[in-house]
């Protein structure tokens, strides 16, 4: 998101209530019904909105990881939830100037260190995940970026670095638009 200064908000578990429910379920400490974990994440990035966007009027360029769209495509991996009611609690957050999605075969996520531990760490739903990022991937109005995440981490941050400081030229005097609106 567009700026000069940067901060990196990773939206992190444990730092607000509804953070250390999300948190909870993720390690399989507790269950949650699927829709209210759902809005559970979505809430948990609503309530990052107002510093997002003070920040984000100050001139910070925001990285953010753990968005809607991971949401989105974890969400409706699952049976009998469709794009778009994932979707709907989300509409309206700050809309990215570039989003990136770090493309991994599974196998190869499988391999790196701890796999398997959390919930939702596992083959089969891993694919059926990526295939939803490739639904949302097929939306024009929203700026995605494939990155090869099988490459070295220095030649990965050199390719990505390029990328955002471009984005960041391009959009330095337009408005903050809205997502999925
Ligand atoms: N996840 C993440 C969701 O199910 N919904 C969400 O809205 C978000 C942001 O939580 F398995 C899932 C994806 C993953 C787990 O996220 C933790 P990270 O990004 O892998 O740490
Ligand atoms: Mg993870």
């Amino acid at each position: 998101m567009a700026g000069g200064r940067g901060a990196l908000i990773v939206l992190e578990e444990r730092t607000t209530e509804i953070g250390q429910l999300i948190s909870a379920y993720l390690a399989r400490e507790r269950e949650l019904e699927d829709h209210a974990v759902h809005l559970l994440f979505s809430a948990n990035r609503w309530e990052h909105v107002t510093s997002m966007k003070e920040k984000l009027h100050q001139g910070i360029t925001l990285v953010v990881d753990r968005y809607a769209f991971s949401g989105v495509a974890f969400t409706s991996a699952k049976e009998n939830f469709c794009l778009d009611w994932c979707k709907q609690p989300d509409a309206g957050l700050p809309k990215p100037d570039l989003i990136l999605f770090l493309q991994l075969s599974p196998e190869e996520a499988a391999a790196r260190g701890n796999f398997g531990r959390e919930r939702y760490e596992n083959g089969p739903f891993q694919e059926k995940v990526q295939q939803s990022f490739c639904q949302l991937m097929k939306e024009k109005t929203l700026n995605w970026k494939t990155m090869d995440a099988s490459k070295n981490i220095e030649d990965l941050h050199r390719e990505i670095k390029t990328v955002a400081e471009e984005i960041m030229q391009e959009v330095k005097n337009k408005p903050l638009g809205e997502l999925w609106k």
